[in-house]
């Protein structure tokens, strides 16, 4: 079938120029104002290509009255209109577990540079303070407690590997996992005042906006690290802030913001902080295997008019 594509925004050059050897494709980052480009030519669109960061908008898939599929490069969809796409019966696909190991191994890298201080040491050696002194002591993680909020795939990876550094692991979720040998914990606050580490795996998106709020960063406490390696929507980054300057949290290690790419000043000048800029995904194995993943959903529509990893 030939199917003329909207890709949304740019991903590497490789992928870029796959899609434009194999399809007809129209970049829409190219063509200035989107929404007034897709008012004239909307209608010539029968599948858009976008990623987790890029999205489909409602107001963007009201301009597209023949689009009958959306091909995401991300597990996280919560830019995407999937409801508006339900309701007109337009298939949408993400990229679900080949990610999983890479997100897990960051959160995990956080927790341990949190609580090791590996970023702070870092800082230290280089400014040539060494020579002056000993870096301060800093926390164990072998044996310590883990909260995980959201105990899908990825917080399933990132407790396996808690477990092997002999830690205790409970989780929040919005019920139980029958299968999971974790203690549940329905209660947020208490998984928080439980935990020495909270780690957020759970989806972004209107159900979990703010979910972590100032009493709960209050419940984890000045001891208390907090890892984000879900979305910045999850996390009131204005309590973060105060909880983090005002010394009532230990510190966090955040891959996500809620306006990223912009961080909060504030962030910037605390060392009890580590930062990084939304790489989870981001290795040459896994977005290779991501975009892999793309193509083969893409291939699987034009065929048969079916995707292989489609949203449910
Ligand atoms: C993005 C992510 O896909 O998968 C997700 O949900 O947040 C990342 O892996 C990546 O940043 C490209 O948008």
């Amino acid at each position: 079938m030939d199917c003329r594509i909207l890709q949304v925004g740019p991903l590497t050059e490789r992928f870029n120029r796959r899609l434009a050897s194999e399809h007809a494709v129209v970049p829409l980052w190219c063509q200035g104002d989107a929404l007034a480009f897709l008012d004239g030519q909307g209608a010539g669109f029968d599948i858009v290509v976008t990623s987790a960061r890029f999205g489909c908008s409602a107001a963007m898939l009201e301009r597209l009255p023949n689009v009958r599929a959306i091909c995401s490069f991300g597990v996280g969809y919560d830019a995407i209109a999937v409801e508006a796409a339900r309701q007109r019966g337009i298939q949408v696909s993400y990229t679900p577990d080949v990610l999983n190991d890479c997100v897990a191994d960051l959160a995990m890298g956080l927790v341990i540079d949190c609580a090791r201080r590996i970023s702070a040491a870092d800082r230290f050696v280089r400014a040539g303070l060494w020579t002056a002194g000993n870096f301060p002591l800093a926390r164990k993680v072998s044996g310590k407690r883990l909260g995980i909020v959201g105990l899908g795939r990825i917080g399933k990876d990132v407790a396996r590997r808690a477990s092997g550094f002999d830690m205790q692991v409970r989780y929040h979720n919005r019920r139980p996992d029958a299968d999971a040998p974790y203690g549940f914990e329905a209660d947020l606050l208490a998984l928080a005042r439980w935990s020495d580490f909270l780690v957020l795996t759970c989806p972004g998106g209107a159900a979990t906006h703010h979910l972590i709020s100032a009493p709960v960063l209050d419940a984890l406490g000045p001891e208390g690290i907090l890892v984000n390696v879900s979305r910045g929507s999850v996390v009131d980054e204005t309590a973060l802030v105060a909880a983090l300057l005002e010394g009532r949290l230990g510190g966090a290690g955040l891959d996500v913001f809620e306006a990223e790419p912009q961080v909060p000043d504030a962030l910037l000048a605390l060392d009890n902080l580590v930062l990084a800029p939304h790489i989870g995904s981001g290795t040459e194995e896994t977005r290779l295997q991501m975009e892999e993943l793309v193509f083969a959903n893409l291939r699987a529509f034009t065929d048969k008019g079916e995707l292989l990893t489609p949203v449910v």
